[in-house]
C-alpha cells in the first residue's frame, strides 16, 4: 500500500473551502442579536445551544490587583465579549476591593448603586466579569433584580452560538452542564419566584423543600446522564482525529499548531499558509473546529499546521476540559507558532494569558515561536517593546504576507529532526520513495545507477524501513 493513502492528506480538514466559511460568516450575522426574546431561564436544564439571551447588558467588575489601566481593559474586554454574545452594552462600572465580596461579588452599596444604574438604562442582563459562586449570583440577582450572569457563562454562551460541528455543540454542552450542576439551585431562581409569583420562602428554607427539591434532584440526575452520554460521544468523535495524528505521526511528518489569544489572526495565517479558506472574522472564538493543513516550507519539507480555538484571560476550565480532544491538536504538536496580536493595547498580558492556558493543557514545555501579527496597523514603538520582552520573535501580518516567506524558514529550522541515514539503492519504479526522501527527509545525494537510483539521505523512521525493504526487492 502507498503509505500516502494511509495519511490521505486531503481528509485532514474539518472546513471545507473559502465559499464555506463566506457562507458561515452570513449566516453568524444573521443570527445576532435576537432582540425582544425572553430572558427568563425557563429550565436549567435545557442546556441547548443558545440558552441565555443576553440583551440589554450593564457590566460590573472588581478590580482586586494591578492598575486601573488593567482593571478598565479587563472590562472593555467584557464589553467585547457581551457585544460578540449579541449584547447592547449600556454601562460598566467596576470596584476596588480586596476581594470580591463574598456573599454579592459586589459590596453590598456598590450592589444598591447598580440597581440605580439598571433601572435608569433599563437593562435586563448584569455581566459580572469572573466566576461567581451559585450563592452570589443568586445574591446579587436578589438586589438588582435582573438577570446575574458571569464571565464564564458568558463565553460559555459565545461558544454556543458559535459552535458549528457535532463536536463543537457537544463539547459546548458539556463544558454548560458542568458549569450548571452546582448552580441548579439558586440560580435564576429569585427571578422565577418574581415571574411565578410564588410567595416568600427565604432562600435556602422551607420553601425550597418537598416538591422543589424533588424536581432540582431530577434535574441534576438528567444533566449527569446527559453529560455521562456526552463524554461518551466525544470520546468516538474525537477517533478520528485521533487516528489521523498517529498515522502523520508514524510518516514523519512534524505537526505545527497555531495557538494564541482569540482575534490575534490564528486562522489568517493558516489561510495565508496553506489557502485553507477558514472562517476568519473580527469576533471572537469566531474558530472553534480545528482545521489541519498539509504544506510545506520553501526547503520542501512537509509539515501539517493546525488552526485552533482561541484562547482569553480566565478561558473557563469547563471550556478547556470540555475542549480536550480539541486542544490535543495542540498538546501533540512538534511546534506551536504562538500568534500575537501587535496592535492590541496589551499584547503582553495576552501572551500571559495563552501561556497560562498552554501551561494548563501541559504544552508549555513544547517549542514555541512567538509571531507577532498585524505589524501593517501595529504601532512600531509597540513591536519594538514586543521585541524587547520577546526577542526571538517574528513580525508578520497575515494580511499582506509581510515576513511570512522567514517565518517559514524559522519554522523548517524548528521542525523536529528524527532522521535516520540511509545508502541504498532503490530500483527505477521506485520513484515516489525517492520523491517523498526529498519532501520529507534532507537528501545528500542522488546517483543513477544501473540497478536504480543510489540515494544518500537522512529521512524519517518509516520511509527509511520502505527505501530498505524497497531496496532489498
Ligand atoms: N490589519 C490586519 N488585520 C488582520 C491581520 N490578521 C488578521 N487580521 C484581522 O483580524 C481579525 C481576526 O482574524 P482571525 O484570523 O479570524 O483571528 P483568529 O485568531 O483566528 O480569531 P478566533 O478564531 O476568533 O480566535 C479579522 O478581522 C482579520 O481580518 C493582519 O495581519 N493585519
Ligand atoms: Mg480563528
Amino acid at each position: 500500500m502507498n503509505p500516502d493513502e494511509a495519511f490521505a492528506p486531503d481528509n485532514l480538514t474539518y472546513d471545507d473551502d473559502s465559499s464555506m466559511a463566506g457562507l458561515e460568516l452570513a449566516e453568524r450575522n444573521a443570527l445576532r442579536r435576537v432582540i425582544g426574546l425572553s430572558t427568563e431561564l425557563k429550565d436549567v436544564t435545557e442546556v441547548e445551544y443558545r440558552q441565555v439571551r443576553l440583551e440589554r447588558v450593564v457590566l460590573a467588575g472588581v478590580w482586586t490587583s494591578g492598575t486601573v489601566r488593567e482593571a478598565d481593559r479587563s472590562l472593555a474586554e467584557l464589553a467585547l465579549l457581551a457585544e460578540t454574545a449579541g449584547s447592547v452594552v449600556l454601562a460598566g462600572v467596576s470596584q476596588r476591593r480586596d476581594t470580591p465580596d463574598p456573599a454579592t461579588y459586589l459590596g453590598s452599596g456598590k450592589a444598591g448603586e447598580l440597581r440605580e444604574i439598571v433601572l435608569a438604562t433599563e437593562a435586563d442582563t448584569v455581566i459580572c466579569d469572573g466566576e461567581l459562586t451559585p450563592g452570589q449570583l443568586r445574591k446579587l440577582e436578589e438586589i438588582v433584580r435582573v438577570k446575574v450572569v458571569d464571565r464564564t457563562w458568558l463565553i460559555l454562551d459565545i461558544f454556543a452560538q458559535h459552535a458549528r460541528s457535532r463536536e463543537g455543540k457537544a463539547q459546548v454542552s458539556l463544558a454548560q452542564m458542568q458549569y450548571l450542576l452546582p448552580r441548579l439551585r439558586g440560580w435564576g431562581e429569585s427571578l422565577s419566584r418574581q415571574a411565578g409569583g410564588r410567595a416568600g420562602g427565604a432562600t435556602g428554607g422551607v420553601g425550597t423543600r418537598g416538591p422543589g427539591e424533588t424536581k432540582i434532584e431530577t434535574d441534576r440526575r438528567r444533566i449527569r446522564m446527559q453529560m455521562t452520554k456526552l463524554r461518551r460521544e466525544l470520546k468516538e468523535m474525537a477517533k478520528s482525529r485521533t487516528t489521523q495524528r498517529a498515522a502523520r505521526h508514524r510518516a514523519g511528518i512534524p505537526a505545527v499548531a497555531i495557538a494564541g489569544y482569540t482575534n490575534s489572526g490564528k486562522s489568517s495565517l493558516l489561510n495565508r499558509m496553506t489557502g485553507a479558506g477558514v472562517l476568519v472574522e473580527d469576533a471572537l472564538f469566531a474558530t472553534l473546529d480545528p482545521t489541519v493543513r498539509k504544506t510545506r516550507t520553501p526547503n520542501g519539507r512537509d509539515f501539517t499546521l493546525a488552526d485552533t480555538v482561541g484562547f482569553v484571560r480566565h478561558l473557563p476550565h469547563q471550556l478547556i476540559e470540555a475542549f480536550r480532544s480539541t486542544l490535543e491538536e495542540v498538546q501533540d504538536a512538534d511546534l506551536i507558532l504562538h500568534i500575537v496580536d501587535g496592535s492590541d493595547d496589551a499584547p503582553l498580558e495576552q501572551i500571559r494569558a495563552v501561556r497560562e492556558v498552554l501551561n494548563e493543557i501541559e504544552a508549555g514545555s513544547i517549542r514555541e515561536l512567538i509571531v507577532i501579527n498585524k505589524a501593517d496597523i501595529a504601532h512600531p514603538d509597540r513591536v519594538a517593546e514586543l521585541l524587547r520582552s520577546e526577542p526571538h520573535a517574528f513580525v508578520i501580518s497575515a494580511k499582506t504576507g509581510a515576513g511570512i516567506t522567514e517565518l517559514l524558514l524559522a519554522i523548517e529550522a524548528d521542525l523536529p529532526r528524527l532522521l535516520r541515514d540511509i545508502d541504498v539503492v532503490v530500483p527505477y519504479r521506485r520513484g515516489d520513495l525517492i520523491s517523498r526522501a526529498h519532501s520529507q527527509g534532507d537528501v545528500l545525494a542522488v546517483k543513477h545507477v544501473e540497478s536504480g537510483t543510489h540515494l544518500t539521505a537522512r529521512v524519517p523512521e518509516r520511509l527509511a524501513t520502505e527505501l530498505l525493504q524497497a531496496a532489498n526487492e
